[in-house]
């Protein structure tokens, strides 16, 4: 390890010099180039020598409030999802997947299977979407079948290594509807639905997905049935677990963006 050190340090300096050289070289002799110089030593040198990371099980650790180090075990899990239209999946802040389909594609209907390494306790955050043309709210503007269009969305989580579903999604899962539109449902049929029809878009808080955030104040998702959602593509090729339940915000319709969190234990 110290060798390794030492040899990782004569590297970083070695390469500092040559970049320097070249820099001279080049004629190069204005604050950045050299700025650039000091940036590349201090942070090579600083580094760990590559090797040394142990290729054992991975583990994490973490602080009790007392400071107290706590080692705990890393798991990988999968998440299966289906989202009616568009969804994209933060373990603990961390974006770990979305939807191969735009949202921006009309009729989207998709499962998706997103893997990642997390201990329990972990949180999960599921922004999902409905389809809409416009903040209108509505689809098919323009057609014969101009309409709004509906949302749900389905998930669950499975340790791979033991095969256990540890969470999924259902009505104890919190949420935020962060667009909301036709406010006006009657505004569905008119010529110009972007100029009669109203929306509500609420700001996504920045930190929305984190572990630590606080979301006391969102409400909880609302379950709803397979002939409520009518499910399509993609849906029949997961093997739901009796507790998956597709779950939205209060209105299927109007409610065109929802967050969704779970910290599962
Ligand atoms: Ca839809
Ligand atoms: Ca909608």
């Amino acid at each position: 390890m110290l060798d390794s050190m030492k040899r990782s340090r004569a590297q970083a300096l070695v390469l500092a010099v040559v970049i320097a050289a070249s820099a001279v070289a080049c004629g190069s002799s204005d604050d950045s180039a050299v700025n650039t110089v000091t940036d590349v030593e201090v942070v090579t040198a600083d580094a760990p020598a590559s090797g040394d990371a142990a290729d054992g099980p991975i583990v994490t650790e973490t602080e009790t409030e007392t400071g107290e180090a706590v080692v705990s075990d890393t798991s990988t899990y999968e998440i299966e999802v289906w989202a009616d239209n568009w969804m994209a999946v933060y373990i603990d802040g961390e974006l770990i997947g979305e939807d191969s389909v735009s949202i921006t594609t009309e009729r989207s209907f998709n499962a998706e299977t997103f893997s990642f390494e997390a201990a329990v306790p972990f949180t999960v955050a599921i922004e999902a979407k409905d389809f809409k043309e416009t903040d209108s709210g509505l689809e098919y503007i323009g057609e014969a079948k101009q309409q709004m269009g509906d949302g749900g969305i389905i998930a669950q989580i499975t340790d791979t290594a033991t095969g256990e579903m540890v969470a999924a999604t259902d009505a104890s899962w919190l949420a935020l509807v962060v667009h909301q539109a036709p406010l006006n449902a009657d505004c569905v049929s008119d010529a110009d639905p972007d100029s009669t029809c109203e929306f509500l878009i609420t700001d996504t808080p920045a930190d929305w997905a984190s572990a630590t955030f606080e979301d006391d104040g969102w409400m909880n998702a609302t379950k709803w049935s397979a002939a409520d959602v009518s499910p399509k593509d993609g849906y029949d090729e997961v093997n739901w677990d009796a507790s998956a339940q597709l779950i939205w915000g209060t209105d299927l319709e109007v409610d065109n963006t929802v967050l969704l969190r779970s910290t599962i234990s």
